[in-house]
């Protein structure tokens, strides 16, 4: 009985908490999803290929699957704008997007704007306005000032009167940034940017997974003053170099502080949380009734399994459930290493290949404008390439004297193995071991006598005195040695018979 009282206290503190948790939702940020500030496929762009609420412009190019604001050609510049200003504060926007080009540096990168004003089609700051007001977060692709710190993600706020500083990346003007690769993911790459009480979040996911939930801080700043109202826009541009700047989604989603709530719904989503709630309840009630009735049905039943059972198994599969999440967390963290791993690589690649193309630079000579190839590409790739076919030799060679150690190793595991099976180590039997310690022994035997050979004939070389007559010559000792080693080898196959005949009789 004590069992089951506790089972009801479990319930009924269940019961406290999921009512706790709705009192908290009523009191969590509203949020409200802005189609006419968002884009997302299928039918992104319409049969005449305008966006519905946006216009774009420049060389950006929309289909119904995505929106290519530049183009991999050179010199390009695009951008898209939504045509009406904000009517909300605070605001999420999630932005799905590949970069993508041939070479292992693109240019020039990714713009993302909220502005007072919409920003030109063909401008200088990513193929967008420059002295903009508001913020801009930029994907630079391209590496302008050498400092081998680019794809990087960047965010600035400008008040108008700034100019973007592109020989040095705006790092002299950056609000804050991280170091990210976002050009030729598996997986589209995305980025969430939230605006809310004046803190600016940029979370960035690196598309190496297709998970949703592996997003990654990239930076946080407080204090943040944007215009109260303002409009969204992506832009983008090219060089010498160029990649394919795709953005697939474009969702916005209004963010609304407890007490405040978009004009028109006030009311509409607090009724379906009561809703939802009561059909949950309402559930909960069914269940218990059922419960109830299947023991009533079933009175032995219930003797069987009484709900401390029920309840230990309901323990066990959480301790299941939560050794499966542990796992799973365990993934992802090899998972974001491993990312992080193959990001360092790249990095390391590219910095050795502009350590080798920066050499052609002399000092103070300014660094390559934007999107040009380094001198000295071509000669990089034959050093890579030569330092791969070294790595390939190395690795052959290491194979080879591994196979060989494991040779070696069978062979001694196969004499330690003869060696165990003999009681003592008196009798030897023409074993595989035997036989090769005689032929080694003979081998031994002859070498010596070669070496003999040869000593003494150096002597006879050397010794003119000795006549002619009296010394022996070089057949008559091979015939000897020879006639010696049959000798030899008769005694040894006439000592193993008369042993192999001798171990029958046991
Ligand atoms: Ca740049
Ligand atoms: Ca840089």
């Amino acid at each position: 009985m004590e069992r089951l009282e506790f089972y009801i206290n479990f319930t009924i503190l269940v019961y406290i908490l999921v009512f706790l948790l709705n009192c908290v939702n009523g009191n969590l940020v509203h949020r409200k999803f802005e189609y006419k500030y968002s884009f997302k496929p299928p039918y992104l762009a319409q049969k005449d290929g305008s966006v519905p609420f946006w216009e774009y412009g420049g060389n950006a190019i929309a289909s119904s699957e995505n929106v290519r604001i530049a183009p991999s050609l050179r010199s390009q510049k695009g951008a898209i704008w939504t045509k009406t200003p904000t009517n909300f504060d605070w605001w999420e926007v999630d932005i799905v997007f590949r970069i993508t080009g041939r070479g292992r540096i693109g240019a020039d990168g990714l713009a993302f704007w909220y502005t007072q004003n919409k920003g030109a089609y063909d401008g200088d700051v990513y193929g967008s306005s420059d002295k903009w007001v508001g913020l801009g977060i930029f994907f630079d692709s391209f590496d302008n000032d050498n400092k081998h710190n680019n794809p990087y993600i960047m965010g600035m706020v400008n008040d108008g009167s700034k100019a973007f500083d592109h020989q040095n990346d705006g790092s002299t003007q950056l609000l804050a940034g991280c170091l990210r690769d976002f050009r030729n993911k598996p997986f589209p790459t995305r980025a969430r940017v939230e605006y809310y009480q004046n803190t600016l979040t940029v979370l960035f996911h690196n598309g190496m997974t297709s998970n949703d939930l592996d997003y990654e801080m990239c930076f946080r700043a407080e204090n943040v003053v944007l215009p109260k109202s303002g409009y969204f826009g992506l832009s983008a541009a090219t060089g010498g170099l160029a990649d394919d700047h795709d953005v697939i989604h474009f969702l916005t989603t209004s963010l609304w502080p407890p007490g405040q709530h978009p004009a028109g719904g006030s009311q509409a989503p607090t009724d379906e949380q009561q809703k939802l709630t009561q059909e949950y309840q309402e559930y909960q009630r069914k269940l218990e009734q059922q419960k109830e009735d299947y023991r009533k049905e079933h009175p032995d039943a219930r003797r069987d399994k009484d709900p401390d059972e029920w309840f230990e198994t309901d323990n066990e599969l959480r301790q299941i459930f939560q050794g499966q999440s542990q796992m799973y967390e365990a993934l992802r963290e090899l998972n974001k290493k491993l990312d992080e791993i193959i990001g360092r690589q790249e990095r390391t690649l590219s910095l050795v290949s502009m350590q080798s193309g920066g050499a052609a630079l002399a000092p103070g000579q300014a660094p390559p404008p934007s999107g040009q190839i380094p001198m000295g590409d071509t000669i990089r790739r034959h050093e890579v390439d030569a330092m791969f076919t070294n790595q390939n030799q190395l690795i052959n060679a290491v194979r080879e004297v591994r196979q060989y150690l494991s040779d070696v190793q069978t062979r001694t595991e196969t004499i330690i193995n003869n060696q165990a099976k003999q009681p003592t180590a008196q009798v030897q039997p023409v074993g595989s071991y035997g036989m090769q310690s005689l032929v080694s022994e003979v081998q031994d035997g002859l070498n010596n006598m070669k070496q003999n050979f040869a000593q003494f004939l150096q002597k006879a070389g050397k010794a003119t005195d000795c006549p002619q007559s009296s010394c022996v010559s070089v057949t008559t000792i091979l015939i000897i040695a020879v006639v010696q080693l049959a000798v030899l080898l008769g005694y040894f196959v006439y000592r193993d018979n008369k042993e192999s005949q001798a171990k029958k009789f046991y």
